[in-house]
Order: C-alpha cells, then structure tokens, then sequence
C-alpha cells in the first residue's frame, strides 16, 4: 500500500489565489493540491491536502496523521510564528515533519522570522512560492523511501 503524505494548511490559506496575489501568488490550494497527488503518484506515494482556520482543528489533524500518515507537509500559516500547541504536537509524530512558507518569512515583518515549527521540522522550505509544496513531496519521496 502506498504510504500517505498529510499536507496541513493554517489559518487564511484557504484565501491563496484569491487575494495578495502580490504576495501569495494566483494558484488556489486546490491546484496545489492537485500538483501534490500528481507528484505523489509518481513516487508511488499519496498525499491529502488540508486546511482549516483553528489551532485546535489544525492540532487534531496532526494527531490523526500519526495513525494514518508517514509524513507531514505543513503550512502552519500565522500558527508557525505563534504556537506551542502545534509545535507539541508535531513533536509526538514520527515520521518526517517537512515546513513550507509560500513567501520568504524572512524577508518580511520581524514576526515572521521566527518559527515554533522549525524546532521540529526536518526541513524548511520559504520564499519559493507555491512550488514549495512540490519540492517538499520530492523531498518527502527521497526521505521515505
Ligand atoms: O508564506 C507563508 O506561506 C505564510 O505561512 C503565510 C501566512 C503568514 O502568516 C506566514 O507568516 C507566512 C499567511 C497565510 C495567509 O494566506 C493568504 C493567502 C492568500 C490571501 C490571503 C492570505
């Protein structure tokens, strides 16, 4: 059975495409999703893509990706510069936890420079727009296997 890819999307993700385009780009989550099982197919993988706007939910889903998942992609959006929450439960899952940023955090409000989720992230990915996404499930293809 081909092992599963858990993408988690924070709060306001479910806007890309629609607004800030300067800053986030045109392409929806949808169609990122969509580019995720493509490349997750190709690695005989799979992926789901996931959103939603509470800590909580956001704290839930990493806890069921520990009974289904073998890693997770996760765009914590403002979550990442805030929550120990989320940082405690990435922290009880096993497999590979891999940090996507669609704008270079670092390049922006001081904030935004900081990252709970980066103390257990195994890899960061910032600033390359939506292809972040891509380039981690290629990631994940090489640490999975
Ligand atoms: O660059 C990223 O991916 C962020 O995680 C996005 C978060 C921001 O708080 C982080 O500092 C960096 C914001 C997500 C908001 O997403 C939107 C997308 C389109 C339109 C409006 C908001």
């Amino acid at each position: 059975m081909a092992q599963l890819i858990t993408i988690l999307n924070g709060p306001n993700l479910n806007l890309l495409g629609q607004r800030q385009q300067e800053i986030y780009g045109d392409e929806s989550l949808d169609s990122v999703s969509k580019s995720c099982e493509e490349i997750a197919i190709s690695l005989g993988l799979k992926s789901e893509m996931m959103q939603t706007n509470h800590e909580g939910a956001l704290i839930d889903m990493v806890q069921a990706a520990r009974q289904t998942s073998a890693g997770i992609i996760i765009n914590p959006g403002a979550l990442t510069h805030t929550s120990v929450a989320l940082l405690d439960a990435l922290h009880t899952f096993e497999g590979p936890v891999l940090e996507v940023h669609i704008s270079n955090i670092h390049k922006r409000e001081s904030f935004r420079h900081y990252s709970y989720v980066s103390l257990r992230a195994d890899g960061v990915i910032a600033g390359f727009g939506v292809q972040g996404y891509v380039l981690a499930m290629r990631r994940m293809g090489e640490l999975l296997v």
